[in-house]
C-alpha cells in the first residue's frame, strides 16, 4: 500500500494538466478562445441529449470531459525520452502504442504517455503524445553529427526535476509538499523559450533539413506544441471556428461524421509565428521568427477490436484511394463525401458495433439483473438479449497514424512533407525509451473482461443470498 502521506499519482496527473493548461493558455491566447469555444459546445450537446449525459455519468466519465486535454511534444535523444518515461511514470502515465512517422514524411517515431485503467482514466485522462526525433532520417552527414553535438549539450530537466523523480521512484510516492514541487519543476521543461541555443545560420539549415528538426534541435527544451481539449461535437467546433477569429484546416482527419462515434475525430488550426532571438558567434543576439506551435481539438468514440481497427484502416485507405485530401483544401468536400460513402459499410448503431464485434464495451447489471433469479451462467450475449445486462461503449484513449501525420502536416506547412524510406523500427524506440510500449488493444480487452466478470459476480451473489 501506498504511504499515507504521499499524494496518489492521479492528483499529480491532475495537477500538472491543469498547471500546463494554465501555462499554455498564457504562451498561445488562441488555446483559450479554443476552450471557450468547447466548453460551450459541450454543455449545448449535453443539453441536447440527455441520454448521453446519462450514459457518461453512469459510467463515471461526465466529471473527465471538461478536464481532457493531450499534449504533444518532440524530444531530442534516447536520453531525453527515457528520463521523460520516468517522469510521466510519477503521474501515472506510461508509454502506450507506437507510431511510426516516417511513413509520412516525418522524421520521428512516437508512444503516447497516459494513464491506464478504467480509475485512473476517469480520474483524469491526460496523455501526451511523445515523439522522438529520428536522427538516423537526416541525410547530411555533416549536419547529423551538429545535430548530435547541440542535443547532447542541452539539458531539459531541472536539478530540481531530477532529485523528485529520483526521490518518487526510491519512496514509491511524493508528500504533498515535494508533489508541489515536482508539478513546478517539470512544467519548467515544457515551457516556451524565445531564445534559440542555435545560431540564425544553423537554425536555417536545419529548416532546411526539416521544420520538425529546427523545432527539436533549436531550443533549449522540448516547449508543448498543443493542447487538444475534447469536445463532444467536433462538427460544430469546426463550423464556429472562424467566428472565433480561428482558421481550421480544411478537413477533420479520421472517420466520418457518424451517429456512434469510432475512435478519434481531429482537427487543428495552423502554427504560430513566434519571434525568437538568435545568438551570433560573436554574441549578440538577432530577432527572427519560428512557427511551431498550434491548436488542435478533438472528439472521442469508440475504441475498436483488431477487428474493427482492420476495417477502419481498410475504409480509410479506399477512401484515399479515390480522393487525396490536398494540402489547400481544395478537394475538401469531395474528399469528405467519399469518406462517409465508403464508411457506410461500417454499422453505425451501438448494436450493431457490438454484434459484429468491432468495439470494446463495458458491460453493467441493469434494474432487471439485479433482481435476476436464474441468469448467472447465461452468456454475455444471452444476458443483453434477455435485459439483465447494459452495455456502454469504451472510450479510445490512443491516437491514430494517418490522423497525426496530418496534424503534423497541417502545422509543419505543406512544403515540409519529405520522401524518407518508411522505417518503422519499434525496438529501436524501446530501447530508447528504456521499456516496452503497452498494447492499446490487450488495454481495452481487460477493461471489457472485467466489467462482465463483475456482473457475473454480482449475479452470483445476488442468487446466494437468496
Ligand atoms: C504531434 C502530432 C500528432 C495528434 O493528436 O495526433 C498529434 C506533434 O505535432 O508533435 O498530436
Ligand atoms: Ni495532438
Amino acid at each position: 500500500m501506498q504511504h499515507p502521506v504521499f499524494v496518489s499519482s492521479d492528483d499529480i496527473r491532475s495537477d500538472f494538466s491543469a498547471a500546463m493548461s494554465d501555462m499554455y493558455r498564457n504562451e498561445v491566447p488562441a488555446y483559450g478562445t479554443l476552450m471557450e469555444l468547447v466548453a460551450g459546445v459541450n454543455a449545448e450537446v449535453l443539453d441536447a441529449t440527455p441520454a448521453l449525459r446519462q450514459r457518461l455519468k453512469a459510467t463515471d466519465s461526465l466529471e473527465r470531459i471538461s478536464q481532457e486535454r493531450h499534449g504533444a511534444i518532440r524530444l531530442g535523444t534516447p536520453a531525453e525520452l527515457s528520463m521523460m518515461r520516468r517522469v510521466f511514470a510519477v503521474m501515472g502515465m506510461h508509454p502506450v502504442g507506437y507510431y511510426d512517422l516516417s511513413t509520412a514524411g516525418v522524421p520521428v517515431h512516437a508512444t503516447a504517455f497516459r494513464p491506464v485503467g478504467t480509475q485512473a482514466l476517469n480520474h483524469n485522462p491526460f496523455r501526451v503524445f511523445t515523439s522522438l526525433l529520428r536522427i538516423d532520417l537526416i541525410g547530411d552527414e555533416a549536419l547529423r553529427s551538429e545535430v548530435e553535438g547541440v542535443l547532447a549539450a542541452r539539458r531539459i530537466f531541472t536539478d530540481g526535476a531530477v532529485e523528485l523523480t529520483e526521490k518518487a521512484e526510491q519512496q514509491d510516492g511524493l508528500n504533498r509538499h515535494d508533489a508541489k514541487r515536482f508539478v513546478t519543476e517539470i512544467l519548467e521543461t515544457f515551457r516556451w523559450h524565445d531564445q534559440a541555443c542555435v545560431t540564425v545560420d544553423m537554425y536555417q539549415r536545419l529548416h532546411r533539413q526539416h521544420r520538425l528538426v529546427a523545432d527539436v534541435v533549436s531550443f533549449k527544451g522540448p516547449h508543448i506544441n498543443h493542447l487538444t481539449p475534447r469536445t463532444l461535437d467536433i462538427d460544430a467546433v469546426q463550423s464556429a471556428m472562424p467566428a472565433r477569429g480561428i482558421e481550421p484546416k480544411a478537413v477533420v482527419e479520421g472517420p466520418p461524421t457518424r451517429r456512434c462515434p469510432i475512435l478519434l475525430r481531429q482537427t487543428s488550426f495552423k502554427a504560430l509565428d513566434e519571434p525568437v532571438s538568435f545568438k551570433s558567434d560573436a554574441g549578440a543576439w538577432t530577432t527572427g521568427s519560428h512557427t511551431a506551435r498550434f491548436g488542435e481539438v478533438e472528439q472521442r468514440g469508440v475504441a475498436l477490436t483488431p477487428k474493427g481497427r482492420a476495417l477502419y484502416d481498410r475504409l480509410l485507405e479506399t477512401t484515399r484511394k479515390f480522393v487525396r485530401p490536398a494540402a489547400d483544401g481544395s478537394n475538401a468536400v469531395s474528399y469528405v463525401e467519399a469518406l462517409s460513402q465508403t464508411f457506410q459499410s461500417f454499422p453505425d448503431t451501438w448494436d450493431g458495433i457490438r454484434a459484429a464485434g468491432l468495439g470494446y464495451f463495458t458491460y453493467s447489471l441493469t434494474e432487471r439483473g439485479r433482481e435476476a433469479d436464474r441468469a448467472s451462467n447465461k452468456d454475455i450475449d444471452q444476458l443483453v438479449a434477455e435485459g439483465f445486462v447494459s452495455f456502454a461503449p469504451i472510450v479510445y484513449e490512443d491516437f491514430l497514424p494517418v490522423s497525426a501525420a496530418g496534424i503534423f502536416q497541417s502545422n509543419l506547412g505543406d512544403e515540409a512533407a519529405q520522401d524518407f524510406v518508411a522505417s518503422p523500427n519499434q525496438r529501436r524506440f524501446e530501447t530508447a525509451l528504456g521499456a516496452g510500449v503497452l498494447d492499446e488493444f490487450e488495454h481495452y480487452a481487460v477493461m471489457e473482461q472485467a466489467s462482465i466478470e463483475d456482473c457475473r459476480r454480482s449475479l452470483r451473489n445476488l442468487q446466494a443470498a437468496e
